[in-house]
């Protein structure tokens, strides 16, 4: 079971309470960098966002704990850091320039972040049967099946220590009943932190925080509460709730709960879609097979890349074909295990598409589904038999419907260009082509 009986936040029906890890990336693009290029562990490391190297324009995307000392930190103009801390190669030309006191600056590689962060969810994956991914680097975990409490702290070193070990980046863990509390958790002792807020300490851990670190309290709130004589998430939690309700509205309610460590959000799996998927729209209606053809090949390439870069295998390939005014085809053929294979993806979607030869279509689109995922980069076809039985031959199947339901905005402008959509996992994690 994961918990889809229990209420979470509250014991379930033998009395547990729930167990929720955050994790959060320390520094993480610098980490980044630093996993390949290990001169800079322990310097000074800022990544800029549209930043060019021995340039200065761009902001800060991330700064090292080092260079944070010297007060440059995220969404800074890289101008700005420059002033705070010099470059390390400006102190071999300027002599009155301390070389510690200068530091490294990177662009912005998002790919290779992305590859690094994937690692990273492998690990949460196979700790946790229930993750909710919330960023790059970050994600809730729900592992109240997995662990107890009085070895929670354990279970959370594990995960931590895997991390490191496996993919050579750090993370830092919060523990705790409930989401919120565990997200200021793994905020607490960042870098490199693990912290664990048992049942029944959450009130008192959140008591002496500043209020602004109540999710929920940006810096605006805070300001508010302030002025009513709140400065730390204790006189939050101690203050009267109708008067907070009556200033903040039903904000004020959910913040003076969470203020007592009350939230009973579920932890509901995020990130591993169900369905990859492209299209794009033709300016007007066309019923030329070779511009359709060619549309659906570039569609079924984009795909088939994003599939392999999110290292996932799919068993079903289909096409949707729009034609005037607004009805949608979709044909789907299923395979008799999971692939990772482009040109087939291609191949399918074009054979799929043979049936619309004639017609007069306004939009196609590409899709791979019954989707899994195997461990690490590298695909291959060995996973067959630890899936769902064969199907046999190829089969296809035409159903009918709105091709997925984060399906894009209608867009009739060939200029937009393909359109990119991800179904989320549903809550049970299963996919199937019912899902349709
Ligand atoms: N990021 C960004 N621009 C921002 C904030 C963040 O590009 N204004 C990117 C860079 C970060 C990554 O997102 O490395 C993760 O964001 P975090 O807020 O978790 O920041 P870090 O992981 O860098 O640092 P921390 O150790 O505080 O988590
Ligand atoms: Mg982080």
């Amino acid at each position: 079971m994961t918990g889809g009986s229990r209420l979470p936040g509250t014991p379930d029906g033998d009395g547990r309470d729930a167990i929720v890890l955050h994790v959060d990336m320390d520094c993480f693009y610098a980490a980044c960098e630093r996993r390949r290029e290990p001169e800079l562990r322990g310097e000074p490391v800022v990544v800029g966002m549209g930043y060019d190297p021995g340039e200065s324009h761009g902001a800060v995307a991330t700064a090292s704990y080092e260079a944070r000392e010297y007060g440059v930190e995220s969404a800074q103009a890289i101008g700005e850091a420059l002033d705070r801390l010099p470059r390390r190669a400006a102190a071999e030309t300027d002599p009155d320039l301390d070389p510690a006191a200068t530091g490294h600056y990177r662009p912005v590689d998002i790919d290779y972040y992305e590859s690094v962060g994937e690692e990273v969810k492998e690990i949460l994956h196979d700790s946790a049967d229930v993750v909710r991914e919330v960023s790059i680097d970050e994600a809730y975990l729900d592992v109240t099946d997995r662990t107890a409490w009085t070895v929670a702290e354990g279970f959370a070193r594990h995960v931590k220590n895997r991390i490191d070990r496996e993919v050579g980046v750090t993370a830092s863990v919060g523990v705790a009943p409930n989401m919120s509390a565990a997200k200021i958790a793994s905020d607490h002792d960042k870098p490199d932190g693990l912290v664990v807020v048992e049942p029944g300490e959450v009130r008192s851990f959140l008591a002496p925080l500043d209020a602004g670190e109540i999710h929920g309290v940006g810096p605006v709130t805070a300001r508010e509460l302030r002025e009513l004589g709140i400065e730390t998430a204790g006189d939050l939690a101690g203050a009267d709730p109708d008067a907070l309700e009556a200033r903040f509205g039903e904000r004020g309610a959910e913040l003076y709960r969470r203020a007592r460590g009350e939230d009973d959000r579920e932890v509901t799996p995020r990130g591993r879609p169900k369905s990859l998927s492209r299209e794009s729209a033709f300016t007007e209606a066309t019923d030329d097979p070779d511009r359709k053809r060619e549309r659906v090949r570039t569609l079924a390439e984009a795909v088939a890349d994003r599939a392999r870069q999110k290292g996932a295998l799919y068993r079903t390939i289909a096409i949707k074909a729009v034609t005037p005014p607004f009805d949608v085809n979709t044909r789907a053929t299923s395979l008799p295990g999971p692939v990772d294979d482009p040109e087939l993806v291609e191949e399918v979607a074009v054979e799929l598409l043979g049936e619309f030869d004639d017609a007069s279509v306004r939009k196609v689109g590409v899709r791979v589904s019954n989707l899994s995922f195997a461990a690490g980069e590298q695909t291959s076809l060995g996973g067959w038999g630890g899936q769902s039985a064969p199907d046999g031959d190829a089969e296809r199947t035409g159903v009918a419907d709105s091709f997925d339901a984060s399906d894009s905005p209608d867009l009739d402008d060939d200029s937009n260009g393909p359109t990119d959509a991800e179904t989320d996992a549903d809550p049970a994690g299963q996919s199937s082509l019912a899902d349709f």
